[in-house]
């Protein structure tokens, strides 16, 4: 029988990859896996809201339950904070950043950028979720409190990065640059086991996921893209197949293991788009790169941008090498 590896061994036995590690981001990678766990447990029962008393009716004792999105942000703070390796966190539920300011997390070495549940709009719908997360060396004076410009770094600055999807099984992915490992969760025993090793993006592929109502608003080079993607070429595989689920973590997930480009455009409505650069685009642009494939805004490498605040928005386009080269010769065309 195949050893199994947990996620707590692979990141032990992976320590070594940086000559000078401590084990903090071991504990702090460890503790984004003990709190995903959390949330894996509420995420798989709100179908059951109703009937639990969850999810924004009372408990038994009387108190008003969290919605999943403010409960999976309480459960990735708490953690965070508990374990003493990270002095401050930027979240998509929280408009400032969180400075961790206590004599523990003041020296600790790192600072967390996360979406603790991305799509959560479709838990209703039974559709697929994601947590995205990623870990920064924090650039102010350890031994004091951490400041929002440890967050404002560009993502080559990125030491780990990665997401976890809650769908028909719970996995959680990651990197810390030297490749990207999938593992996934076994509810039974509470660990997560090593099930997608060194995952990487087909050298190309033929789906593409976007919002197609959208169209209308989108720039020229876009639609010109879309109308390509429609094209009935099969040497190129073409017409591509279209699957957008909305989710962004499933939709990058699916099209990483499968061969696909995700879009998510400016529009002339909405220029910047609607992800977030800081804990969205760039974590998983660091995926991307680590498994072969490309992230960028259009005209500028993701990982590059120096983020002006923690909410800011960017298009996102991320997906194997060839397609995102394909759709970037558009837009310089047009
Ligand atoms: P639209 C979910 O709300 C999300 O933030 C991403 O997970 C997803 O890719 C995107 O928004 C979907 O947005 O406008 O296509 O519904």
């Amino acid at each position: 029988m195949k050893k199994l590896i947990t996620l707590t061994e692979f990141i032990i036995d992976r320590q070594g990859e940086f000559p000078d590690a401590s084990g903090d981001l071991t504990r702090i990678l460890n503790d984004i896996g003990i709190a995903t766990k959390f949330v894996h447990r509420e995420v798989n029962k709100a179908g059951l809201a109703d009937i639990l008393g969850m999810e924004g009716t009372e408990n038994v004792q009387g108190e008003q339950q969290k919605k999943l999105d403010v409960y999976a942000n309480n459960q990735f703070i708490n953690a965070l904070k508990a374990g003493g390796q990270c002095a401050a966190i930027a979240s998509e539920e929280n408009e400032e950043v969180i400075i961790l300011d206590n004599p523990i997390s003041n020296n600790a070495k790192y600072v967390v950028a996360i979406d603790p549940l991305d799509g959560s709009s479709n838990i209703e719908a039974n559709v697929s979720i994601g947590t995205v997360f990623s870990i920064y060396k924090r650039k102010s004076l350890i031994g004091t409190p951490a400041n929002e410009s440890d967050l404002l770094q560009p993502g080559t600055e990125l030491v780990a990065a990665g997401y976890t999807i809650y769908g028909s099984s719970t996995m959680l992915v990651y990197t810390t640059g030297h490749g990207v490992n999938g593992f996934t969760l076994d509810p039974s025993v509470g660990l997560f086991i090593l099930s997608h090793p060194d995952i990487r993006y087909p050298e190309s592929g033929n789906i593409y996921s976007v919002n197609e109502s959208n169209r209308i608003y989108f720039p020229e080079a876009i639609k010109a893209y879309l109308q390509f993607c429609h094209e009935d070429d099969p040497s190129t595989k073409r017409p591509y197949i279209t699957r957008y689920i909305g989710s962004m973590v499933a939709d990058v997930h699916r099209n990483m293991l499968l061969g696909g480009i995700f879009l998510y455009p400016g529009t002339i409505k909405k220029p910047q788009g609607k992800l977030r650069l800081l804990y969205e685009c760039k974590p998983m642009a660091f995926i991307a790169e680590q498994a072969g494939g490309k992230a960028s805004d259009g005209t500028r490498r993701i990982l590059e941008i120096h983020p002006d605040s923690i909410h800011q928005r960017s298009p996102f386009f991320m997906g194997p090498k060839a397609m995102v080269e394909k759709l970037e010769e558009f837009i310089r065309f047009f």
